[in-house]
C-alpha cells in the first residue's frame, strides 16, 4: 500500500492523491526542491498546457503534426496491416487522427494514467471511426501494463509522440524504451517523436512565451497541491524560470522563491531562501545521432528518421 503520511491518511485521501501526497512531500524533502513534471496536468494544468502548444513560440507541437502530416504515406508503411496501435500517453487524438488516414488499423489502444479523459477521447475516436476497435487502457505507461487480450495475435506498433519522452532523464528514457519492447514484443515498431537540439534562443522562447501560459502552466502544480493537499504556498511569491542547459541538453524549469517564506502541505513545513528553486521539469533534446545511440541501447533498431525542413523536430520508426 502507499506510505503516505500519517496526516494524509487523516484526511482519507483516495489512491492516486495519496500518491501525489506521498511524492509532493517526499520531492520538497530533498535539496535541491523538486516535483515531478506529471503532476502538472491536472484539469487546469492539461487546458494551460493545450494553450501552450498553439502558442507562436512553441514550435514542438505544429512541427511534429506537419510532420506526421506531411509524411503520414512513409511513416505509415511501416506500420503492418491489421496492427494494433499501443499509444503511449494518448492526450488528444489529433496525432493518431493522421495515421487513421492511411494505416488500416487492426486496434487502437490509447495508454493513459487519467481515465475519464481517455475514455472521453475513445468515445470520441469511435463516433468518427465506427470500424475500429478501440480499447482504451488506464495505466501508468512509464510502467509495465497488460495489452487487452483482443489485440494479443495482432502487429504491434507503439506510437509515443509529443516528444514526452523528453520528460525523462536519460536513464529513465532508456527503461521506458525497454519497457514498451517488452510490452510489444519482439518485431514490434515504434513511432516516436523528439525533439531537437537547435539555437538557445528559440528554445529559450518556446518555454518563456510573451502571453506567460507556459509561466502559470508552471505556477499550477503550487495550486494544485494548495487545492488537492491543503497546502498554503503563497502562489504570488514564486516566479517561472525555464533556462536552457547545454551540458546537459535540456531546458529545466524551475519555481524560484522570491523571498523567504515557509509553505506547509499535510502538517510538513518547507523552508525556502530567497532565489531558492523548486526543479519542475526537465525537456531534454537529442540530436538524430544522440537518439539513435539511446534507442539502440534501449534494444530498438533504427529503420527510418523524418524532420520538418528547419530540422526543428524529428519522427523515428524503430524495430524491436
Ligand atoms: C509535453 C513534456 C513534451 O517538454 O515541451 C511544454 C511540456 N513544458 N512547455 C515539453 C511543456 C513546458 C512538453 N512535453
Amino acid at each position: 500500500n502507499v506510505h503516505t503520511p500519517a496526516l494524509a491518511k487523516a484526511h482519507r485521501f483516495d489512491e492516486p492523491t495519496s500518491v501525489f501526497a506521498r511524492d509532493v512531500i517526499h520531492d520538497l524533502s530533498r535539496a535541491p526542491k523538486r516535483l515531478s513534471p506529471k503532476y502538472f496536468y491536472d484539469a487546469t494544468g492539461s487546458e494551460l498546457f493545450e494553450q501552450i502548444t498553439v502558442l507562436p513560440e512553441y514550435y514542438p507541437t505544429r512541427t511534429e503534426l506537419s510532420i506526421l502530416r506531411n509524411r503520414s504515406r512513409a511513416i505509415s508503411s511501416i506500420v503492418p496491416d491489421g496492427a494494433a496501435l499501443v499509444e503511449f500517453g494518448a492526450g488528444s487524438t489529433t496525432k493518431v487522427r493522421l495515421l487513421l488516414g492511411e494505416c488500416r488499423l487492426g486496434a487502437y489502444v490509447p495508454v493513459d494514467i487519467s481515465g475519464e479523459f481517455l475514455n472521453a477521447q475513445a468515445q470520441a475516436l469511435r463516433a468518427d471511426y465506427p470500424g475500429l476497435a478501440i480499447h482504451p487502457v488506464t495505466a501508468d505507461f512509464t510502467a509495465a501494463f497488460e495489452l487487452p487480450e483482443a489485440v494479443r495475435d495482432m502487429p504491434k506498433v507503439g506510437f509515443f509522440p509529443g516528444s514526452t519522452l523528453g520528460n525523462f532523464e536519460p536513464g529513465e528514457a532508456c527503461k521506458f524504451l525497454k519497457s514498451a519492447r517488452t510490452i510489444l514484443g519482439k518485431g514490434a515498431r515504434m513511432v516516436i517523436g523528439v525533439d531537437l537540439e537547435k539555437d538557445e534562443r528559440t528554445l529559450y522562447d518556446a518555454y518563456n512565451d510573451t502571453a506567460g501560459v507556459t509561466a502559470r502552466f508552471n505556477l499550477n502544480v503550487l495550486h494544485r497541491i494548495n487545492r488537492e493537499l491543503g497546502g498554503d504556498f503563497d502562489v504570488g511569491a514564486f516566479i517561472h524560470r525555464a533556462v536552457y542547459n547545454r551540458d546537459r541538453h535540456r531546458i529545466e524549469m524551475h519555481l524560484i522563491s522570491k523571498k523567504a517564506l515557509t509553505a506547509e502541505v499535510l502538517g510538513q513545513k518547507f523552508s525556502f531562501r530567497p532565489g531558492e528553486s523548486i526543479h519542475t521539469e526537465n525537456s531534454y533534446k537529442y540530436s538524430i545521432d544522440r537518439f539513435a545511440l539511446l534507442a539502440r541501447v534501449s534494444g530498438w533498431s533504427l529503420l527510418q528518421s523524418w524532420t520538418d525542413e528547419a530540422g526543428l523536430f524529428s519522427v523515428h520508426a524503430l524495430e524491436a
